[in-house]
């Protein structure tokens, strides 16, 4: 008994101790995470002292309505003149932008029969949104379309990957937003610590993206309704496919949304000189299809693709600086490496389109040039005299840097060459010394060259006569094609009210472009049965067409012709 007692004593003892410690470790646990909590809670209220005022102020400004459904927006007064005044600043309208609310919703875009399809993908996607010095509110413009144009289950994650911007507004106001505003949602902000440049920035969002897709979009962005779907449906379908959708302008000025019409839309080409361009769809059964469509290139800045075939395929080009080429190389090595590039048209992207980069980059490096060469010299094999006659400058230079680990690339992924690109993608794209049957420099009197007078990409200029460079330039660089165009990439010599020739989009038919060289050395076209003739080069309008007749001046000579 007394042992039993003496046990239960004992016992009770411990239990006592036990209870004891409990009640002490509950209360200790909460007073430790309390103090966390407390931490944290001071750690906020210090930030909303900061922030909140800030912010509220932001967005008291705020006008509901103000351009919704991606009607046009104005203002008026004074808001008018400063608006005006930043679109020289900011190439875009910086009063505006801050006044339209930042989650605007925009109508549905796209063709209707769009929404006769429906997809299930169930894959998710990491949005990844790279940024330097952009306006607070169109970079949060940008987020929230993300946001509320995309069904949660397919959204992973959006990560803000910072490329070390300067303005402050990005820095704490744009973290307290995402802590507040955007709390329940996933939200990741990457902060370089040094500007890396666009390329180098994606792919740091890429190393950190868990999703099963990558979708990459600049940060002045808007998506519409189903966007996302049918991008990843056709991962889903085919890892190697790489989207992009079809991308709608958002005016820098009024933050309207247009498209260009509902059932038009144009797929990606390039220049020789190296620039992304847009093209007509070649094929005439694309045009109906609301299906993907076969695109050359893509622009870069909005596109949609598997994470680990981005990473297999060869992802980007690290040694590539600041902005420019990475789209080219991604598209030629998409094809040329056994993945494909397409146009989804049920897919739509807003994006404003600026007049000019509204930053600087360091050192005013040419980095399009830089990064353009290095893409040439690793796949555009033997094509790439295109490239250099349009940049001689950077032929053989040092500053484009080592490329081992690119062409090993191409070496190990076993990718085809730039022919059986142009062949079997982009076949109408208009190689100047093959199928032709002339090509050159065209001399006229020894001294005087055609010359397309720098005329810019997309414009119609005379076709003009300047004294031969001793080199052959691209601005003096002629063909006749096979179709008997007098033509010089995309601009075909056309004859206006049956006298004047200008340089103008060449479209294929014939008719007032339409040439015909004979080896007596005349230009003949045959619509208007004059011949190509020139005067003296003073006097300003140099070519033009006239009777034909024997005269020196209209006696031209090809460096390069195709005897056949
Ligand atoms: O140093 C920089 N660091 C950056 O993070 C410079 C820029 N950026 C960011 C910038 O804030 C923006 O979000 O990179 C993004 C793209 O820069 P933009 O918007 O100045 O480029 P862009 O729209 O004029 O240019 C197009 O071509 C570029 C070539 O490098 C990129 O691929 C862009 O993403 C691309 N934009 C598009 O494809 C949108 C459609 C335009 C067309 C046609
Ligand atoms: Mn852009």
């Amino acid at each position: 008994m007394f042992m039993r007692c003496g046990r239960n004593k004992k016992l009770h003892i411990r239990l006592l101790v036990f209870v004891f410690l409990l009640v002490w470790l509950v209360f200790y646990l909460k007073l430790f995470n309390s103090k966390i909590v407390s931490e944290d809670e001071r750690e906020r209220a210090l930030l909303a002292l900061k922030y909140e005022s800030t912010l509220q102020d932001y967005e008291s400004k705020i006008v509901p309505g103000l351009g919704d459904g991606g009607e046009p927006a104005v203002l008026e007064g004074d808001d008018q003149v400063e608006g005006e005044k930043s679109l020289k600043s900011f190439a875009l309208n910086v009063v505006l932008s801050d006044k339209m609310p930042l989650d605007r919703r925009l109508r549905d875009p796209r063709n209707p029969r769009c929404k006769d399809f429906t997809y299930n993908p169930k894959i998710k996607a990491s949005v990844i949104i790279i940024f330097y010095n952009e306006l607070l509110s169109v970079v949060l413009r940008t987020v929230w379309s993300v946001i509320l144009q995309t069904p949660s289950h397919l959204l992973q994650e959006i990560i803000l990957v910072d490329d070390c911007s300067t303005n402050e507004s990005l820095k704490g106001l744009l973290e307290y937003y995402i802590s507040t505003r955007l709390k329940n949602y996933n939200i990741r902000l990457v902060r370089l610590l040094n500007r890396m440049g666009l390329i180098r920035a994606r792919l740091q969002g890429a190393r950190v993206a868990t999703g099963d897709a990558l979708v990459f979009l600049d940060s002045h962005c808007e998506a519409t309704v189903q966007w996302m779907e049918p991008l990843l449906a056709r991962i889903e379908e085919d890892k190697t496919a790489v989207l992009v959708p079809i991308i709608d302008v958002i005016e820098a000025n009024n933050f309207a949304y247009s498209t260009n019409g509902e059932v038009v839309f144009q797929v990606g080409g390039f220049s020789w000189a190296g620039h992304f361009t847009w093209i007509d769809i070649q094929k005439e059964e694309d045009k109906e299809t609301m299906n993907p469509v076969q695109s050359p290139t893509m622009a870069g800045g909005l596109f949609a693709i598997d994470r680990k075939f981005f990473w297999d395929i060869g992802s980007y080009d690290e040694q590539m600086d600041g902005w420019g080429g990475e789209n080219l190389e991604m598209s030629f090595r998409i094809w040329q490496c056994g993945g494909k590039l397409e146009t989804v048209p049920c897919s739509r992207v807003g994006h404003v389109f600026r007049d000019f980069h509204p930053y600087s980059f360091p050192d005013n490096k040419d980095t399009h040039g830089i990064n353009t060469a290095r893409l040439v010299e690793v796949w555009m094999d033997d094509y790439k005299r295109f490239f250099y006659m349009h940049e001689p400058s950077l032929e053989n230079n040092p500053v484009i840097g080592d490329l081992t680990h690119r062409k090993q690339l191409r070496q190990k992924l076993r990718c085809k060459s730039f022919k059986w690109y142009l062949n079997n993608i982009y076949p109408e794209k208009f190689v100047p010394d093959e199928n032709v049957f002339a090509y050159g420099q065209v001399k006229n009197r020894g001294e005087y060259c055609l010359d397309d007078l720098q005329l810019a990409e997309g414009k119609v200029g005379p076709l003009g006569l300047y004294v031969c460079h001793p080199n052959l330039a691209m601005s003096q660089y002629f063909s006749v094609s096979s179709k008997g165009e007098l033509r010089k990439e995309n601009f075909c010599a056309e004859v206006h009210n049956g006298y004047s020739v200008e340089l103008t989009e060449c479209h294929g038919h014939k008719r007032e472009q339409y040439w015909i060289y004979f080896i007596n050395g005349t230009i003949y076209h045959p619509s208007s049965n004059k011949c190509l003739t020139t005067f003296e080069v003073e006097t300003g309008k140099s070519v033009l067409v006239e009777k034909c007749k024997k005269s020196r001046y209209q006696y031209w000579e090809f460096t390069h012709v195709n005897h056949s």
